[in-house]
């Protein structure tokens, strides 16, 4: 078994972390925890990325020194991890000793093998602010694409990387002028000089260690493109020093030491354990095995990295040819997992608008570290986006986490304690069920070897379905007195298999699962008994059918959120957060959210009469399908709605829908709803469609359609007559007072079908759910 060394992105220092940072550190969490598990030598490394311009910036605007300003997120970082439950073997920060030794040696070798050219270069200077922009302080437009979101650094828009100077009607972003070109000299990787390397290198690590796709074809776009040289050097001050003549004034790129940072903080462990007098380590054991005396004799090193997107080509195309540079031979990526975006309710999270969760909030909301893991672990974005809505969290929560693993869990825990005085009752071995759970726990442990963390998940979510449906079918409360031993084997049986799901799932949930393990008297954690390490189940305890005896009392542990507790979270978390502190301060309520109005849906009973009053639905067929430049999500679907002129109306269907799974389709349009203007362009109603889960779990949308019926004809409720008169704009707050519900396949409003020319609307996919 190879050593496994584990990394996960270095977070910025200089603000407080959102749930799209968090995921990264948890995966990286969850791995190293399944890892240990099953009995890898497993090393985590992570810490705060804190030298930079957006560092000395903020530091400025605080009116502390970077110094002080990082001392102070390092702790409100950590603070926020330990919340979470994340196991590093090192937490530790970028701006330590090791890190400029390690930075300074590793340029040494690459100046000593000729990679290093120095270039003078025309760089912005601000005359207001005095001092030259770094990449990311100048804003202007993308040379590439032409968005107007560029920075100097990179567009968010189309992804590419720039030089500032590139960048359109250059602003700088700290005082709004123009900035002028000025001469500087610095330093450069001769990056194209490494490229022959480089793609010998990625060809056969990205094969071998199962790169994400998103990862091969980022790195595969560069390397064909041809590689640029790259400044790593900058004229700023917070940062690590240059060890060259002529560059005292100027610091390294904070994305040259950052990836350093993985080494250097391996190496703060290891000095700081021997500081201590515990027992230490050599960190090059991991990193430059065959230099070190520690490795001789042990595994290799397979090195996994988790970060998000946009982070990767640092990974696979700078950081590897800054090793692929040294003489040496460092150990490099083997495994990427590079997650999509998460995204927040109909925005993006966003650092610098302070849009969405942070780890501050989500500590605030009193819902359990475990719940949030939960969450976001169901959803880890591996191929696809992933959107953060409170709806969905409450109903996940609500249906999966607690509907489905926590009443196994308790149904089978109370049994036993009800029925057979808290002792496990002695029965044979289910030949039947422990097939079918074998066979996914070997599926599940295939998923986690390589870091599929969502997919093993869900598959282990699908274990505690079969086992409540097993509970269902076989009626232990008749069976008890009826057939006792066919009831005292269920039991017996979920009750290991139990143990199997708190093993597996112990890694995304470390609290409940060893909570649970209470239970049954027994510890997934190692436990220290005086001067002795008590070790805890692990995955060679998966499958095993002996060693638990008796049940003590059980508590309930996550709470279902509400409907109401739901909404008040949405609407406490939208805006960003300085609009929510200024809410605070001036006791004012936030703005309101724009679907407040579900709060007011009226008594099923009603909705009916409300429709055939207020509500206009009507066939219209798509005849041309656009994207929104301005928003990932949407379509710009161009409508015939049978009045003759062209209507149009958009759609955040993009995620879900090819377009030409959308054109020609007979939609049901929200006729009467008010226009609304969403990213730049007015959408004149909404077409209805349903969210169902695809049998291999995927969240879809189908949308409703009726191709018997013309565009125009009105979409209106079994043995209603057409009507003649309804409003002739309606607001979303009246549109929401009704829910549309599929009901078997039928699309229904308080209990009655909706028919388009007498013939009532059906769902393909959809059996149960809800229409929006
Ligand atoms: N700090 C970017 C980020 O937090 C950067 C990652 C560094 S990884 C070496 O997204
Ligand atoms: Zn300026």
């Amino acid at each position: 078994m190879n050593r496994r060394l584990i990394t996960s992105a270095l977070p910025y220092v200089n603000n407080i972390p959102h749930l799209g940072n968090l995921i990264q550190m948890l995966s990286g969490d969850v791995f190293a925890r399944f890892c240990r598990s099953r009995g890898y030598d497993t090393l985590y490394i992570c810490g705060t990325d804190e030298y930079g311009t957006a560092t000395e910036t903020k530091a400025l605007e605080e009116n502390k020194t970077p110094r002080e300003l990082c001392d102070y997120y390092y702790g409100e970082h950590t603070k926020i991890y330990d919340w979470f439950h994340i196991n590093f073997d090192k937490f530790g920060r970028t701006s330590n000793e090791e890190c400029t030794e390690i930075t300074q040696s590793l340029f040494k070798d690459l100046d000593e093998a000729g990679l290093i050219h120095e270039k003078t270069n025309r760089q912005l200077f601000c005359p207001h602010c005095n001092r030259f922009l770094a990449d990311r302080y100048v804003n202007g437009i993308c040379p590439k694409c032409g968005s107007s979101k560029a920075r100097g650094d990179q567009c968010d828009d189309c992804g590419a990387l720039l030089d500032p100077v590139e960048l359109k009607e250059p602003k700088c972003a700290t005082c709004g002028s123009t900035p002028e070109v000025r001469e500087t000299k610095h330093l450069y990787i001769d990056l194209p000089a490494l490229s022959k390397k480089l793609d010998e290198w990625m060809s056969k690590t990205s094969c071998e260690g199962r790169w994400a796709d998103n990862a091969i074809n980022i790195t595969k776009a560069w390397i064909r493109d041809g590689l640029n040289e790259r400044a790593i050097t900058r004229d700023l001050k917070w940062g690590i020093p240059v060890p060259k003549t002529g560059y005292e004034n100027k610091v390294f790129y904070v994305w040259f030491n950052a990836p350093i940072g993985y080494l250097s903080i391996t190496k703060q462990l290891a000095n700081e354990l021997a500081k201590a007098g515990k027992q230490s380590f050599d960190w090059k054991s991991w990193w430059l095995p065959e230099e070190s005396e520690e490795a001789k004799g042990k595994a290799p090193v397979d090195l996994f990295q988790f970060i998000g997107k946009d982070n990767i080509p640092f990974h696979t195309v700078i950081f590897p040819c800054t090793l692929l540079g040294s003489p040496h031979n460092w150990t490099k990526l083997y495994h990427m997992s590079s997650t999509e975006y998460m995204n927040y309710e109909d925005s993006k999270f966003s650092k610098s608008r302070g849009v969405g969760v942070f780890g501050t909030d989500a500590i605030e909301t009193g819902i359990p570290a475990d719940a949030w893991r939960f969450y976001i672990f169901y959803n880890r974005p591996e191929k696809q986006d992933f959107q953060f809505m409170w709806k969905d969290f409450q109903e996940k929560m609500n249906s999966e986490l607690i509907g489905n693993l926590g009443n196994l869990v308790n149904r089978t825990l109370l049994f036993v304690n009800k029925y057979y005085d808290g002792k496990i009752p002695a029965a044979p071995v289910d030949e039947e069920l422990w097939n079918e759970v074998k066979a996914r726990e070997a599926k599940i442990t295939e998923l986690l070897e390589w870091a599929e963390l969502k997919d093993a998940f869900r598959e282990m979510f699908g274990i505690a379905d079969i086992c409540n449906k097993a509970f269902q079918a076989a009626e232990p409360w008749k069976t008890r007195t009826t057939a006792p031993e066919q009831a005292a084997k269920l039991i017996r049986n979920l009750c290991y298999v139990i143990k199997d799901l708190m093993i597996m799932m112990n890694p995304y949930m470390p609290q409940y699962t060893q909570k649970v393990m209470s239970y049954f008297g027994k510890s997934i954690e190692e436990k220290k008994v005086g001067t002795e390490t008590k070790p805890g189940l692990n995955w060679s305890d998966l499958a095993k059918t002996d060693g638990l005896s008796e049940i003590s009392a059980t508590e309930v542990y996550f709470t279902p959120m509400d409907k109401k507790t739901m909404e008040n979270f949405r609407e406490k978390f939208s805006g960003n957060q300085k609009e929510r502190k200024d809410a605070k301060k001036t006791e004012q309520k936030p703005k309101k959210a724009e679907k407040k109005a579900e709060e007011e849906v009226l008594p099923f009973d009603r909705q009916a009469a409300h429709f055939s009053n207020t509500i206009r639905l009507r066939v219209a067929k798509i005849i041309k399908v656009d994207r929104n430049p301005e928003a990932e999500k949407l379509y710009i679907e161009h409508l015939d709605d049978g009045t003759g002129t062209e209507r149009v109306i958009q759609s955040g269907l993009v995620p879900y829908l090819k377009e030409e799974e959308l054109l020609g389709k007979h939609i049901i349009l929200a006729d009467n709803l008010a226009p609304r203007k969403m990213r730049g362009i007015e959408s004149r109603g909404m077409l209805l469609a349903a969210d169902y889960t695809s049998a291999d779990g995927k969240e879809c949308v189908e949308v409703l359609t009726a191709p018997w019926a013309a565009p125009g004809t009105e979409v209106v409720l079994e043995g209603d007559p057409v009507p003649s008169s309804k409003p002739e704009t309606i607001s979303a707050d009246d549109f929401f007072k009704v829910e549309v519900k599929v009901v078997d396949k039928t699309v229904q409003i308080g209990g009655k079908k909706l028919v388009a020319d007498g013939k009532p609307l059906e769902t393909q996919f959809t059996v149960n759910g809800d229409v929006h």
